[in-house]
């Protein structure tokens, strides 16, 4: 298995797991990231983290498979945007834990994530240039959506190291944690979102979403439309009976 999987309460883990390649992404690779997203729409997963095992998060496409490839890159493509399309559409918060590298189209992995917290001394590169391509994965998406239009034009005709330091001023990282405590800051971190207000959570990533392409009128009725559906759950009731009781409210994610 190149993706392992972790379940801790409503935490999955999915590990890109290539360590002797720095999880230098192949087909076999995408089509299980694929098949691991889908089954964590099960309501049971309330966050998913994903991370890279060793010293990388992923070095983006493993390009000695792209040397012998059998199909054009667009064809290719299609295993890489399913993915990207799956992390933006789980109802739920996704992390990226970067715990070393992420280049290329590892880096996009990253921005289509909801958070990404990086350990100290990771860094970011955008990669893409320096073999002459142009930016996949959904980074021509999301990266200018992050640092605006010149910035991104800059990162990616360049494509320079990005410290985890240097990425948190431009709004790329989140959070960055120590690297001797990564692993279980992140763990903490994680956990803490799992027993959040899960459905909340996903409304609030579908109108993050949509309003990208949409004018404030058409936001507006949407966000009518999913207060009507968070007012009507279970976390609403337990987070209204919590502050009159002024305690921590124990969120289920429903
Ligand atoms: C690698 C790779 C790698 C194989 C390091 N593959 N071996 C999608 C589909 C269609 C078309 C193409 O594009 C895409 C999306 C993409 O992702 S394209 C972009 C692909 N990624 C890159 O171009 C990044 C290339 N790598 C690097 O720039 C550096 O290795 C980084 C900055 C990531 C890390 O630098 P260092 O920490 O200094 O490590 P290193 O350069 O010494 O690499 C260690 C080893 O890993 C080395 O092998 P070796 O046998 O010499 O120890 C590298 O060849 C190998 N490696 N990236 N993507």
């Amino acid at each position: 298995m190149v993706i392992t999987q972790h379940q801790e309460a409503g935490l999955l883990t999915l590990t890109l797991n290539r360590p002797d390649a720095l999880n230098a992404i192949t087909t076999e690779l995408l089509v299980e990231l694929g098949h691991a997203l889908e089954k964590a729409q099960d309501p049971a997963v309330r966050t998913v983290l994903l991370t890279g095992a060793g010293r990388a998060f992923s070095v983006g496409q493993d390009l000695k498979e792209v040397q012998v490839r059998q199909e054009s890159f667009k064809d290719h493509l299609r295993h890489y945007n399913r993915v990207i399309k799956l992390l933006q559409q789980l109802e739920k918060p996704v992390l990226a834990a970067i715990n070393g590298a992420a280049a290329g189209a590892g880096f996009s992995l990253t921005l289509a994530c909801d958070l990404r917290l990086a350990s100290e001394g990771s860094f970011v590169t955008p990669a893409f240039s320096r073999i002459g391509l142009v930016p996949d994965s959904g980074m021509s998406y999301f990266l200018p959506r992050i640092v605006g239009w010149s910035k991104a034009f800059d990162m990616l005709t360049f494509s320079p190291r990005i410290t985890a330091e240097e990425a948190f001023e431009m709004g790329i990282v989140d959070r960055i944690f120590p690297a001797d405590t990564f692993q279980e800051q992140v763990r903490a971190f994680a956990m803490e979102l799992a027993q959040g207000p899960t459905l909340a959570i996903g409304l609030t990533k579908q109108l993050l979403r949509r309003s990208g392409s949409s004018s404030l009128d058409e936001m507006l009725d949407l966000e009518a439309q999913m207060q009507d559906r968070a007012g009507q759950s279970q976390d609403h009731q337990e987070g209204l009976k919590a502050f009159m009781e002024k305690r921590g409210a124990r969120f289920s994610g429903f």
